[in-house]
């Protein structure tokens, strides 16, 4: 029988924040707005299938406007609680054209941190009960404390991130985060409203067995995937794999980290940098990847040492077991000398 009760997330990012490089308290201020509205953001994802029936109850909003969309909301949500708490100077959002320059309250103190944020990921699966989730990434900022943040702020190489993580909503909950010290991840109890440490310093398998990627895709591909993907379902030694492909990033990042496997989101014919945005949705899944014990490339550099260019810019990515990225590395490499 268990004696200690588990630790909250709220304890645990205390308990931490002595081991982090700058201890004034303010990464941890920000995380727990991160931990506030996630729970938020759960609450409503999880009655996203009542809609209509409220609906015809006529439960709706007192002006009889029409539900807003998840993602939309989801962002106001995040937004509002990063700026409320003033934990950060600024954010960058999938959702937002432009960054927003968050400015301090006149006794509050200046933050020095960035975030960028997907605030609701694979939100077309929300329709079909299929899992979505929060993606976000942290940064220093480089331009002077006090002066309204810059694009250069949020233009960082991933290997500046100072922490990142993601909120998957599904059968549960979980939050899972880093901040450069290994991984943990936190499951939402809904009866309380309180993340526990579930998944302690989560790592990666050397290699797994799954390869998640859309295989509807297949003819526009670059060479390399689809030698790749010939490989993976080829019937030799422990061959072939297992194609599990959600279609909602979290949540095949999730399953393959704690699995084993690859995820795929490679470039296209029409789209030479595939789909995925490197600032808040490549970045922060190859800094947990890594710090996991796993890879994230684009197929022939490190994601977290390309330098983006633009807030919203895209690049190909594979991320999830090292014997498995390299894997693919290896199948884009000697496409190229053959071409
Ligand atoms: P989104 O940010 O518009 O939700 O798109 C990102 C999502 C990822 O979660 C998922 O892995 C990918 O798009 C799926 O794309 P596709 O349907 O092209 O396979
Ligand atoms: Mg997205």
């Amino acid at each position: 029988m268990k004696t200690t009760s588990p630790l909250t997330l709220g304890e645990f990012i205390i308990d931490k924040q002595a081991d982090f490089q700058y201890t004034s308290g303010e990464l941890s201020r920000l995380l727990s707005a991160i931990r506030l509205a996630a729970k938020v953001v759960n609450q409503e994802v999880n009655k996203a299938g009542l809609v209509d029936i409220i609906g015809a109850m006529g439960n709706q909003n007192v002006q009889g406007e029409e539900q807003q969309k998840l993602d939309v909301f989801a962002n106001e949500v995040f937004i509002a609680a990063l700026n409320n708490r003033e934990v950060v100077c600024g954010i960058a959002s999938e959702e937002n054209e432009d960054f927003i320059s968050v400015r301090p309250g006149e006794n509050s103190q200046k933050s020095k941190y960035v975030v960028l944020i997907d605030p609701l990921d694979g939100s077309s699966n929300i329709d079909v009960n299929v899992n979505v989730g929060t993606i976000f990434s942290i940064y220093r900022r480089i331009s002077p404390d006090g002066t309204p943040v810059q694009l250069e702020d949020f233009l960082q190489p991933g290997n500046k991130q100072v922490a990142a993580g993601y909120v998957v909503y599904g059968s549960s909950t979980m939050l899972v985060y880093t901040t450069g010290c290994g991984v943990n991840g936190f499951t939402l109890d809904p009866a309380l409203g309180v993340f526990y440490l579930s998944h302690p310093d989560i790592k990666i398998p050397f290699k797994g067995k799954i390869y998640s990627i859309n295989e509807g895709n297949y003819i526009k591909f670059p060479q390399g995937i689809k030698d790749y993907i010939k490989y993976c379902q080829e019937e030799k030694e422990d061959r072939p794999y297992t194609s599990r492909y959600i279609g909602s990033l979290v949540a095949d990042f999730h399953r393959n980290m704690l699995k084993g496997g690859v995820y795929l989101y490679p470039s296209y014919s029409h789209a030479p940098k595939g789909k995925l945005r490197l600032l808040y949705e490549c970045n922060p899944m190859a800094f947990l990847a890594e710090q996991a014990g796993g890879k994230a490339s684009d197929g022939f550099t490190r994601i977290m040492d390309l330098n983006p260019t633009e807030l919203h810019e895209r690049t190909p990515f594979v991320c999830g077991s090292i014997e498995m990225v390299e894997k693919v590395e290896e199948f884009m490499e000697n496409a190229r000398r053959n071409q």
